[in-house]
């Protein structure tokens, strides 16, 4: 695989071509896999801005060509090798269409419960974070949400929809089988107001700001031990300096290591039963770094997952 530039890249080094599915790990074949990794290019868009990450997962995929060839290599992420002894899989993209925002809900929420009954951990990648609500709803409970965003995500509705992304916390928080809420990252100003933090901390949700002295040690204290937690990672939770590629850079965010520690720690304190890695924007990427980034990371999601 050439670089973006015609010029050599690792990919070509290592002998891997450009790969049809993530990382070029096996299609799924709707039967019993460790994970299955799904894309979706939105879910409920906003009028004003429709799908903006549209193209998210594409561009995640062919960043990850690059380690097409090494599912059996080393993760120095993980410290040990990338998986075990069964692959991970790749479910493909969900049909999705931004003027008919029920009938993506009901796709995803199909979709994920299919891997799900396969006895698979469903790692959807978007898309906007309107992603993960339906990916919620397919899920037992009782569910500890660890979320990773510059954002709360408590507001009722922004003009009009209740069912985007700026809700998609608030929206948690009314599921019943949601038992516990963690949000780790909010920074800056984002969409929320006063009442939306108050309603937060009056459900229960732990906040713990980007600014806390150690969030990622903070964050993991508040995930109950045994817990089954879903994770809904926007990308806009990482510093932009690592992460461009989203609509609303923040400064002031986690870092790589921060993820890897969030993620390994949470896996330890219990079992990561559900991932969403949302609001990757190509065409605020630079130069493929933070596709780059999200893939490398997704690798880590779908080692720890396959452990
Ligand atoms: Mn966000």
């Amino acid at each position: 695989m050439a670089s973006r530039d015609g010029g050599p890249s690792l990919g070509a080094m290592f002998g891997a071509g450009r790969a049809e599915t993530f990382m070029g790990l096996p299609r799924w074949d709707g039967g019993p896999a460790p994970a299955v990794l799904l894309g979706a290019d939105g879910c409920t868009p906003y009028p004003s801005v429709g799908f903006y990450c549209a193209g998210g997962p594409a561009a995640i995929r062919a960043a990850a060509s690059a380690f097409a060839l090494a599912h059996h290599n080393w993760n120095f992420d993980l410290g040990r090798p990338a998986f075990g002894a069964r692959l991970p899989a790749d479910g493909g993209d969900i049909p999705v269409d931004p003027s008919r925002p029920e009938e993506n809900r009901r796709a995803i929420r199909d979709r994920v419960a299919a891997v799900i009954a396969q006895g698979a951990v469903p790692v959807l990648v978007g898309g906007d974070d309107s992603l993960p609500i339906p990916m919620l709803q397919a899920l037992d409970g009782p569910l500890c949400v660890l979320q990773i965003d510059a954002h709360i995500d408590w507001r009722r509705d922004v003009e009009g929809e209740r069912w985007g992304l700026s809700s998609t916390m608030r929206r948690a928080s009314e599921m019943g089988q949601v038992e516990r809420i963690v949000q780790v990252g909010a920074r800056g100003i984002g969409s929320a107001r006063p009442a939306d933090v108050e309603d937060a901390r009056r459900w229960g949700a732990r906040l713990v700001p980007a600014t806390d002295p150690d969030p990622v040690e903070s964050a993991l204290a508040q995930i109950p031990p045994g817990a089954r937690i879903a994770v809904c990672l926007d990308w806009d939770g990482l510093d932009p300096s690592i992460m461009p590629a989203v609509i609303g850079r923040s400064a002031g965010g986690l870092s790589y290591a921060d993820l890897l520690d969030l993620l390994t720690g949470a896996a330890g304190r219990g079992r990561i039963v559900a991932f969403a890695a949302t609001e990757f924007m190509p065409s605020r990427d630079i130069d493929g770094q933070g596709a780059t980034l999200a893939a490398q990371a997704l690798i880590a999601v779908l080692g720890l997952l396959c452990a």
